[in-house]
């Protein structure tokens, strides 16, 4: 019989690595039973993601479709108008979501556009969901509007190692994107911060993402994982899935260092089995995307997603205020 290790902080690498080559089913057991102590197992929270500025970035992040640099089948498209937003974001409320993410192919937001955005929080704000928006660089400036306008969280992804991501993309530093989650912070928003797997990193780049993540103080709330979607066009395109009992165990890691943190399957479940996802909600992960389509490319059906939650007992997260309303009095 293995003794429970000490699963608690300061982590370092070789605590991190320690962790990925644990045997998988003592992982697996450390993680749910982390997962268990912070959070009702039985729930997942449902994130909707809509493209408000799809296209024509100038980037050159080397495994997504929206950059204008690779010839795939993205085409650059303005800023949506508010009310085709606002549809969309009732449509995931009936649906279930409980918080709604607005993605922009952008560098940075142009302060034109932020007003624009800024509408956007506003209303969907108004209909009581959590907000989310991820658009990319922000000054101080930024944030604090963003934050005033009522945005809940900001996605700002780190997506690979400090020492893997040079590969990965060449036009804004690791710290650059270090220095906008600073900003998130400091303006007093949430931080959704995660990254992808299958883009040629090693265990080394995951345990050490992970690592950096953890370390942030405070760590992030939510933490999505992402497999790489590898779209046709992209440097990326020809990229191999990641092992499925590899994603499994960035999971459980995940959810070990980062014990209060939504860690939210992402990108790339569409090309996950139902016993494959089964196995990453047991290791702690507790959000998925919900809806049929992520950014620019398709999600689960919703419809398998419901089934999938019916044959596992599991049901979606209610909202935080409505939890407090509902929690048990004792
Ligand atoms: N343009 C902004 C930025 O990059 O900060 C926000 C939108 S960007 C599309 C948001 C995140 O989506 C990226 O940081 C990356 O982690 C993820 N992503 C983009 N393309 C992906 C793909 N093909 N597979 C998996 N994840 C992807
Ligand atoms: C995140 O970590 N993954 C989402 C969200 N944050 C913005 C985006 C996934 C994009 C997948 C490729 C696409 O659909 O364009
Ligand atoms: Fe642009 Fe974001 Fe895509 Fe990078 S990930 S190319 S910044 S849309």
């Amino acid at each position: 019989m293995t003794e429970i290790p000490d699963l608690g902080p300061p982590w370092n690498l070789e605590r991190v690595l320690g962790l990925f080559q644990a045997p998988l089913n003592d992982l697996l057991y450390w993680a749910h039973g982390v997962h268990r102590r912070h959070f009702n197992p039985q729930e997942v929270q449902l994130s909707t993601l809509l493209s408000v500025k799809t296209g024509g970035c100038p980037e050159d992040c080397h495994y997504c479709p929206q950059s204008a640099r690779y010839a795939t089948s993205v085409e650059a498209e303005p800023l949506l108008p508010l009310e085709q937003v606002v549809q969309a974001a009732r449509q995931a409320q009936a649906a279930g979501a409980t918080r709604f993410c607005m993605g922009a192919a952008f560098r940075g937001p142009k302060d034109r556009d932020l007003d624009q955005i800024l509408e956007y929080i506003r209303a969907v704000k108004a209909l009581g969901l959590e907000t989310c928006a991820t658009l990319g660089l922000l000054t101080d400036e930024q944030a604090a509007r963003l934050a005033q306008a009522g945005l809940d969280f900001y996605n700002h992804n780190l997506d690979t190692s400090r020492d893997y991501y040079c590969n990965i993309v060449t036009t804004r530093s690791f710290d650059d994107r270090l220095e906008t989650l600073r900003r998130v912070r400091k303006a007093g928003m949430h931080v959704c911060c995660g990254g992808i797997l299958g883009m040629g990193e090693c265990m080394k780049d995951r345990a050490a993402l992970l690592l950096e993540l953890a370390e942030m103080d405070p760590p992030p709330e939510s933490v999505p994982l992402n497999a790489l979607v590898p779209v046709p066009g992209t440097p990326l395109a020809g990229r191999d899935p990641v092992p499925p009992l590899e994603f499994v165990r960035t999971v459980a890691v995940a959810r070990i260092l980062m014990p209060k943190a939504h860690v939210r399957l992402s990108a790339g479940r569409s090309r996950m089995s139902d016993e494959l996802q089964a196995l990453c909600f047991f290791a702690g992960a507790n959000s998925i995307f919900y809806g049929e389509e992520l950014l620019t490319t398709p999600n689960n059906e919703m419809k398998a997603d419901r089934e999938l939650f019916r044959a596992l007992g599991i049901r979606a997260e209610m909202q935080p205020e409505r939890r407090e309303a509902h929690a048990p009095r004792d």
